[in-house]
């Protein structure tokens, strides 16, 4: 399994990028980008979209491809009943994902969660559009059940960063905090850290741009006046 915060450290960045849209051929765009922005980008966010115009084995070849210099996340938001997301975490881990994001409303995971081994599992507490009621509604309970499951961090929204400092100031230290929405969601990069984030997730303003290698060094250079590097 590869080592998150090794990779952080080694790239001075805090930059995970979601691959869900694509332009042209999937595995074409994938290795485009993958093959460009490894000095800049930490982990790879793969999305079900993604996963659903590339096929499964499309994306495991991916992350074999490109396995050595990123780390790569598993985003299937899995939301099932506990033998499931066991099982579907063990497949994942075995497909070569370091590690996945899963849904804690479910609730009832201890079990589940307590056999995962060489695999990091990451919670959402709240989410990122503005219509996430239900969901941030419970974000006290989400983050309480979150710090008991002994997971590796949680998934909390940029565009919220309220919520992003409560989790850091609630959460054990050893927690890391991934935020999404920055760039085409409206965060500024680098404003998640600042609220105690780990990382910040971003898909489209990258993925999206004619200069993707450009607008992940904004990202970046951004991120880094921010820890200082
Ligand atoms: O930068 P974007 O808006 O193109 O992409 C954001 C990514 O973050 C996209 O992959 C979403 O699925 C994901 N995301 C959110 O946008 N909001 C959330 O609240 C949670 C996630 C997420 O990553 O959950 C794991």
């Amino acid at each position: 399994m590869r080592d998150l915060l090794g990779l952080a450290e080694r790239k001075k960045s805090r930059l995970i990028l979601a691959l869900d849209f694509v332009s042209g051929d999937p595995a074409v765009f994938a290795d485009r980008l993958l093959a460009a922005l490894e000095p800049l980008v930490v982990g790879v966010k793969v999305g079900l979209p993604l996963a659903l115009r590339m096929g499964f084995r499309g994306v495991c070849e991916l992350v074999e491809r490109y396995g050595s210099g990123y780390y790569f996340l598993a985003d299937f938001k899995l939301a099932d009943i506990p033998d499931v997301v066991r099982e579907e975490l063990a497949l994942l881990s075995e497909a070569g994902f370091d590690g996945s994001i899963v849904h804690l409303f479910p609730m009832g995971l201890e079990e589940a969660l307590s056999g995962v081994r060489g695999h990091d599992v990451f919670g959402l507490v709240a989410m990122s559009h503005a219509g996430s009621r239900l969901l941030d509604e419970h974000f006290e309970d989400l983050l309480r059940y979150a710090s008991r499951l002994g997971i590796r961090g949680v998934v909390a929204p940029a565009t919220k960063p309220g919520l992003v400092a409560r989790a850091r100031a609630f959460l054990p230290e050893d927690y890391l905090i991934l935020s999404p929405g920055v760039g085409a969601q409206g965060a500024e990069p680098g404003s998640a850290l600042r609220h105690g984030a780990t990382f910040e997730i971003v898909g489209r303003s990258i993925t999206a741009s004619e200069d993707y290698y450009g607008a992940a060094e904004r990202v970046v250079e951004s991120q880094r006046r921010v820890i200082g590097e």
